[in-house]
């Protein structure tokens, strides 16, 4: 089963991957755990490329370079892991790059769904998990967790833009989940963790 884990900044994607890892694995689940960008040798040169504030890509080339990275990823690490029959839970995938690229810097969106199905050979997830919340709690939750952990603004360059933004992200995310239900949940990101966790666990068909 190939499984991502969409939404905007902030959402808790991680808090929430950790946690369904430690799930997976209590249930002899084999899976291999991964994100966009940097799942891959290729991304992993790349994300800092891609994240950093001081870098002014052009828009079209950032999106190629997210493309580059998708092609690979699933080339090298996804399609693989499928194969053999492993579960695969990655952070973010083709529908961050149409909801960031394409709602949020007003690229085509059927032009880059188009894209990404060339890029991928078609590889689309069986179920994604969004988590929505309002962008501002997100942004402010980034921020606390940046300030407690020490962590330097240099990988902040899609947190810097303004929150008009994030709230097209926002709302790309969930026309996507409208118009793909069979494949999208939509959690409520809002939700202490563990409960969130207990959302996921029930729209991956899993007892909690
Ligand atoms: N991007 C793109 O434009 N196009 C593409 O095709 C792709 C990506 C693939 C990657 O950034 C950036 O690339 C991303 C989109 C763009 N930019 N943005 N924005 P990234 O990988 O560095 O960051 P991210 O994916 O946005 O994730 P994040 O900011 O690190 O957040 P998160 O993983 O969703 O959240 P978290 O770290 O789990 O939680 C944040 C804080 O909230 C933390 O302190 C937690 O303890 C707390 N938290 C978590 N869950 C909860 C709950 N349930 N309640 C309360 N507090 C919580």
């Amino acid at each position: 089963m190939f499984i991502t884990v969409e939404g905007v900044e902030g959402a808790g994607k991680s808090t929430l991957m950790n946690m369904l890892a430690q799930s997976f694995e209590t249930r002899g689940i084999v899976f291999l755990r991964t994100r966009e960008p940097g799942g891959c040798d290729l991304g992993a040169s790349l994300r800092p490329l891609l994240l950093d504030v001081s870098s002014s890509l052009d828009s079209r080339a950032e999106l190629f370079l997210f493309l580059a990275d998708r092609a690979q990823h699933v080339a090298e690490t996804i399609r693989p892991a499928l194969l053999r029959g492993d579960w695969v839970l990655c952070d973010r995938y083709a529908d961050s790059t149409i909801a960031y690229q394409g709602y949020g810097r007003g690229m085509d969106t059927d032009r880059l769904q188009e894209l990404n199905d060339y890029a991928t050979g078609g590889l689309w997830p069986d179920r994604t998990l969004l988590l929505d919340l309002p962008v501002e709690t997100g942004l402010a939750r980034a921020l606390a967790r940046n300030g407690r952990e020490g962590l330097t603004q240099s990988e902040g360059r899609f947190e810097a833009e303004e929150l008009a933004f994030h709230q097209r992200i926002r709302e790309g995310f969930l026309a996507r989940a409208a118009r793909w239900p069979e494949r999208f949940r939509v959690l409520d990101a809002t939700l202490e963790p563990e409960a969130l966790l207990r959302q996921a666990l029930t729209a991956l068909g899993l007892s909690c």
